[in-house]
């Protein structure tokens, strides 16, 4: 058995909440193994709307495990409100969530940290979502974090107060003016932590691949987007972590011989949410209407999102960088009634014209290269099959196939887990 990547090609929000809540009827397990609560995955199904954070998207389904992987980082006051939030659906979370004893955790000081580095950036910030990711991931690769596996040990509150200390240190010296009360924050962070050690720590890379042998089904449902990996995506205007494929391997601890299908999911367009280049962006009515029919704000921060064209030169790229096998195109239906649409084909790249991502995509390097296609007039979101879509929207998606050279498997035509559309 082979495990299946799920990641999103552009910025984040690309729906992947959606797509691993429509999927995961499909596996057994579902494993988070990047980001932290700096995702907002929403997930919509019988009139009801729910925005996950550091669980993964197969918890409502009747039967799945889902596992928090090493590769993620786990801030306990956020991950237990979310579990408070799935009191009311009645959800077994303790039978069904299990957590990687070697996942890194979120002390307070890190969200601090953040909070001081963006302060510090003035107008060069990141447009971080301040959830203290950066911070975090930094301590883990120079080798000082804390991770779920100390909280079992008896020495894990001298480990923490010899490190926020160290963090307090660090705050001051940025010398910025951020509002804050640690005690409070501190109090807090112990209450969440006494509610975590009640849910089962495991060592999560033995129970997948013990999984694996067993037939077990597994789905990793990535955070963010190729954008902003790391490695790949428009630095330094990205998180802290790789959100591409390899990531999987990294943040589960399977061997890249395992992996199976690589579902690539985008939106029809394209948003971005916090600074960085965005070659496509519009500052028009076009965009504006994406923004409102799209409902385009952060599902966590409620900032508004930046909407542009779909650009293909930055989706072959992650396609690529990915090994993407299968697409699946989001938020068709907000398309609907454009008259044009606009694909972004190449770059005109320091006066060259380009079809690859070169290394800065800032403004004054790159202006985008449209190819204009016919929109559809129809309202999508009633559809149920692929042969009901517009003869425009099949040109566009053909279009898009043919440039990218892998099949779109998936058409979603609204936020509810009924309106997706199988090809
Ligand atoms: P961070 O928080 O330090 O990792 O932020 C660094 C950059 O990564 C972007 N980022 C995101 N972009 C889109 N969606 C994300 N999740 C939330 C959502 C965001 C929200 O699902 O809507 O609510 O605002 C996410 N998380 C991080 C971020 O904007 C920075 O550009
Ligand atoms: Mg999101």
């Amino acid at each position: 058995m082979a495990v299946d990547l799920l990641l999103g090609l552009q910025w984040g929000d690309e729906g992947k909440g959606k797509i691993v809540d429509v999927l995961t009827k499909d596996y057994d397990i579902i494993a988070r193994f990047q980001g932290g609560p700096n995702a907002g995955h929403t997930l919509e199904f019988d009139g009801i709307k729910h925005v996950l954070r550091t669980i993964p998207s197969g918890i409502f389904h009747p039967n799945a495990i889902n596992v928090i992987g090493n590769g993620v980082v786990i801030d306990p006051v956020v991950l237990v409100s979310e579990l408070e939030g799935l009191k009311k659906f009645e959800i077994d979370y303790k039978s069904k969530l299990i957590l990687s004893r070697k996942a890194h955790l979120i002390l307070p000081t890190h969200r601090l940290l953040d909070a001081a580095s963006e302060a510090a950036k003035g107008k060069a910030k990141i447009g971080s979502t301040l959830k203290g990711i950066g911070p975090t991931y930094m301590d883990k690769t120079g080798r000082n974090g804390l991770r779920m596996g100390d909280l079992e040990l008896d020495t894990f509150e001298a480990r923490y107060r010899a490190l926020a200390e160290k963090h307090e240190t660090m705050i001051r010296h940025y010398n910025v003016d951020i509002q804050y009360n640690l005690p409070e924050m501190e109090a807090e962070f112990f209450e969440a932590v006494k509610v975590l050690k009640e849910l089962t720590f495991i060592d999560s890379e033995e129970y997948l691949n013990k999984s694996l042998k067993e037939n077990k089904k597994i789905l990793a449902e990535g955070a963010q987007g190729s954008l902003l990996d790391i490695d790949f995506g428009t630095y330094p205007f990205v998180t802290s972590s790789n959100t591409t494929a390899a990531g999987a391997c990294t943040g589960l601890g399977i061997g890249p011989n395992r992996i199976g299908e690589v579902y690539g999911i985008f939106k029809a367009y394209t948003t971005r949410v916090g600074s960085g280049p965005f070659p496509t962006e519009l500052f028009d009515e076009d965009g504006e209407r994406m923004a409102k029919i799209g409902n385009e704000f952060g599902a966590v921060t409620g900032r508004p999102r930046r909407c542009g064209w779909l650009d293909l030169v930055a989706l072959k790229y992650a396609v690529q960088v990915n090994g993407v096998t299968q697409l699946m195109m989001m938020k068709a239906d907000v398309l609907s009634k454009f008259e044009t649409l606009k694909v972004c084909t190449a770059y005109e790249y320091n006066g060259q014209t380009i079809e690859h991502m070169p290394f800065s995509i800032e403004k004054e390097n790159v202006t985008p290269i449209y190819t204009e296609l016919k929109g559809w007039d129809k309202d999508l979101t009633g559809l149920t099959s692929a042969d009901e879509l517009p003869k425009e929207l099949q040109d566009y998606i053909t279009f898009l196939e043919e440039n990218l050279e892998v099949p779109v498997k998936i058409v979603s035509v609204g936020p509810d887990r009924t309106q997706t559309i199988y090809r």
